[in-house]
């Protein structure tokens, strides 16, 4: 007898689905800081993943794979066939082009949708009852196109939006006011990047909304500039990436938290792209991030904030110029 029925008898075998099974298609630096993100805090029990770059897949693979004995069970392979990926509760894209020094996120767009023709028609193949959650940039647009390319229903298609852009936020106010970023409030809406929309009328330090202390936070009257940390918000990935190359603990990170909300059924909510068409009076078919709860249907429900006029008109723009890129793309 082999050793191994030496050392056991084999008697109900797990079930080869567990549930919790996640894809990463893309294994480059935001690719792996969702994977060891989810990993580490023992968010999924399978972790599939995929690169069209065979070397890097298995190097990837097998350095993850060495690190198994410290986390919780969970089963990490690797292939370059989406077969591979089949019952996928979750699918997270993050294949693409990165922005360099200098590069829009929106000059991405062409490049990056010929590589989501590719991908998007794979993964539905395979696990035609997913999620999907686009990290790829420019993200919107790409979550726009994957809900196109997939044939999903809106709901099972989600970018990672400005999940991000919110955090980074948090943590600018939580630096100002001297506290932890866990019970500073603000959200950021709208576009991930450039033209993300701050929603100063709900900025709270543990409920207490700033603009009820002082009504001129978060405008040109305000002589403190607190509108400053927005900047700093839409600035920081060109500076992280002038300073190490590129993003990639943050999304990571970000990523990770909305796999948890995503698989656990949580039901908590977070700022992702969403299809908002509908939604505060936009009329175009485009994603945005908004305040949405997530569970493990993908977006359940979408919270219907209270924006003021500005903040509105800047919300219908953002719609309004995503439209425009998106009529310039070939589906
Ligand atoms: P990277 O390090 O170049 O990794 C990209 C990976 O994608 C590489 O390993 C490629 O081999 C792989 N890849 C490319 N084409 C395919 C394909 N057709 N099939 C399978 N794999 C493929 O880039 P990085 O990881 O830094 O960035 C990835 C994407 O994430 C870029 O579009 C970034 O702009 C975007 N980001 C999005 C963020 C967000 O908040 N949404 C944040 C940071 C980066």
């Amino acid at each position: 007898k082999p050793l191994r029925e030496k050392l056991m008898h084999d008697f109900e075998l797990p079930s080869p689905l567990s549930g919790g099974k996640v894809t990463i298609v893309g294994l480059g630096h935001v690719g792996m800081a969702c994977a060891i993100s989810i990993l580490s805090q023992n968010i999924a029990s399978e972790l599939v993943l995929v690169d069209r770059n065979p070397d890097k897949l298995r190097g990837e693979t097998l350095d993850l794979q060495h690190g198994l004995a410290f986390v919780r069970n969970a089963q990490v392979y690797g292939d370059t066939q989406y077969s591979a990926t089949a019952g996928s509760k979750l699918c997270i894209v993050t294949a693409g082009v990165p922005q360099g020094p200098g590069d829009s996120r929106t000059s991405l767009a062409p490049k990056n949708l010929e590589i989501f023709k590719e991908i998007i028609p794979r993964l539905v193949k395979y696990s035609p009852e997913t999620i999907l959650l686009i990290v790829t940039n420019p993200v919107d647009t790409l979550a726009y196109a994957a809900w196109k390319l997939s044939g999903f229903p809106a709901n099972r298609v989600i970018g990672s939006g400005t999940n991000l852009d919110s955090s980074r936020f948090r943590f600018l106010l939580s630096q100002r006011l001297k506290v932890v970023p866990s019970i500073c409030h603000g959200w950021i809406i709208g576009e991930h990047g450039d033209s993300s929309i701050p929603i100063w009328s709900d900025a709270s330090l543990a409920g207490v909304r700033l603009r009820d202390v002082d009504s001129r936070v978060g405008t040109k009257k305000d002589v403190e500039n607190w509108s400053q940390l927005h900047q700093e918000v839409v600035g920081s990935a060109q500076e992280i990436i002038k300073l190490k190359g590129y993003t990639s603990w943050g999304i990571g990170l970000s990523v990770a938290a909305l796999t948890r909300a995503i698989l656990e059924n949580s039901q908590s909510s977070y700022a992702v792209s969403t299809l908002v068409q509908g939604i505060h009076d936009i009329s175009e078919d485009v994603f945005l991030s908004v305040p949405c709860i997530l569970g493990d249907t993908g977006v359940s429900r979408i919270i219907l904030q209270t924006l003021n006029s500005a903040e509105l008109a800047d919300l219908h723009n953002c719609a309004k110029s995503l439209y425009e890129i998106q009529k310039s793309l070939h589906f």
